[in-house]
C-alpha cells in the first residue's frame, strides 16, 4: 500500500493525522502539487481526478478522497477507532463529520479559492482553466462557516469532541476547516469560546501538531 500525499495539503493531512492516531505506517509518494505532477502520468491514470490524497493497495487498486482512505484504513485497522464502533456511534460521527466538511470545509476551501490570487486558474481542485475568482464565493463560504461556527459551539457546550466524548475523524476534518478558514482571514470569532478550547486541545494532540 502507498499513500499519494502533499506535505502542505490540507487534505492529505487529514489522512495523515488519521493514520498517525491509529499508529500506521503507510510509505508515502510526495506529488509536487504546485508544479502540476497530478496532471502527469502516471498519476493522471491512477487518480483522474488529479487531487491528492490517494492510495495505491497492493492489487493497483487507487482509493481517492480522504475520508474513502479513511473508511478503508478503520476497517483494516478499527482500534483505536475513529469512525465509530458500532452502529449507533458510526452514524453520530458521520452525521458531524458531513456537518463539517459539507457546511463549513467544502464552502471556505472554495472560498479560499475564489479570494486568493495564488489559486487564479486553480479555483476547482485538480483542475487548471480560465475559470474566474468570484469574490461572492468567497463571501458566502464565510458566511456558511460562521453560522456552522455557532452551531458547533452548542454542540462543544457539553462534550469534549464534535461527536461527544471520543475523538473521531469529524475531529480532523474541523480541525483543517479552521485553518483552512485562518487562510481566508477568519479566525474563530471571540464569541464561540467552546470551538477555541476544542481548536487548541486537537491542536495539541501529538497526530497534529507531527502532520506539518
Ligand atoms: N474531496 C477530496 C479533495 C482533495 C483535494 O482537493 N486535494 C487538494 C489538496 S488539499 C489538491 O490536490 N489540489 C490540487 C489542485 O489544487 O489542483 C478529498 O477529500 O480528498
Amino acid at each position: 500500500m502507498k499513500l499519494y500525499d502533499f506535505a502542505l495539503a490540507p487534505n492529505a493531512r487529514r489522512v495523515r493525522v488519521f493514520m498517525a492516531e491509529k499508529r500506521l505506517e503507510i510509505p508515502v509518494v510526495e506529488v509536487k502539487v504546485r508544479d502540476g505532477a497530478m496532471f502527469e502520468e502516471p498519476y493522471r491514470s491512477m487518480n483522474p481526478f488529479a487531487v491528492v490524497p490517494f492510495l495505491e493497495l497492493d492489487d493497483g487498486t487507487c482509493i481517492g478522497e480522504s475520508v474513502s482512505i479513511c473508511r478503508y484504513l478503520e476497517e483494516l485497522h478499527p482500534a483505536p477507532s475513529l469512525m465509530g464502533r458500532d452502529p449507533r456511534e458510526r452514524a453520530l460521527i458521520d452525521m458531524w463529520n458531513r456537518r463539517v466538511e459539507l457546511d463549513g470545509y467544502l464552502p471556505v476551501m472554495h472560498s479560499l479559492r475564489n479570494a486568493d490570487p495564488a489559486f487564479r486558474g486553480r479555483v476547482v481542485p485538480g483542475t487548471r482553466n480560465d475559470l474566474v475568482q468570484f469574490p461572492e464565493i468567497a463571501e458566502r463560504g464565510r458566511d456558511m462557516l460562521l453560522i456552522l461556527l455557532e452551531r458547533l459551539d452548542a454542540q462543544l457546550s457539553d462534550g469534549r469532541f464534535l461527536a461527544g466524548g471520543t475523538f473521531s475523524i469529524a475531529d480532523i476534518t474541523g480541525y483543517f476547516m479552521i485553518l483552512l478558514a485562518d487562510r481566508t482571514g477568519v479566525p474563530i470569532p471571540d464569541d464561540r469560546p467552546n470551538v477555541a478550547r476544542w481548536y487548541e486541545d486537537v491542536a495539541g494532540r501529538p497526530s497534529v501538531r507531527d502532520s506539518s
